[in-house]
């Protein structure tokens, strides 16, 4: 048996790429909860990861960037894109 592979390359140019929001307004378990299960109502198979101490969120949705912010806004966590 050969070895597994340890990683995995990203090679796929048609996926959705991933963004970084700053979410100033999250502070705790269930802000995460609230945000992730945003994401997730805009794509089931969104890929998401938080830094609740930098209040960022970063995530790999086939989504519009523009209506994640708005539901991420109507939800009560106004975010931004970090630079
Ligand atoms: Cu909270």
């Amino acid at each position: 048996m050969g070895p597994a592979p340890v990683y995995q390359v990203q090679t796929s140019s048609k996926g959705p790429e991933m963004t970084r929001l700053n979410v100033p307004d999250m502070s705790c378990g269930h802000c995460k909860a609230a945000i992730e299960k945003t994401i997730r109502q805009l794509d089931a198979s969104a890929e998401i990861a938080f830094d609740m101490e930098a209040r960022r969120v970063e995530f790999t949705a086939a989504a519009d960037l523009v209506q994640v912010l708005e539901a991420l806004k109507a939800e009560g966590y106004p975010a931004s894109v970090a630079g």
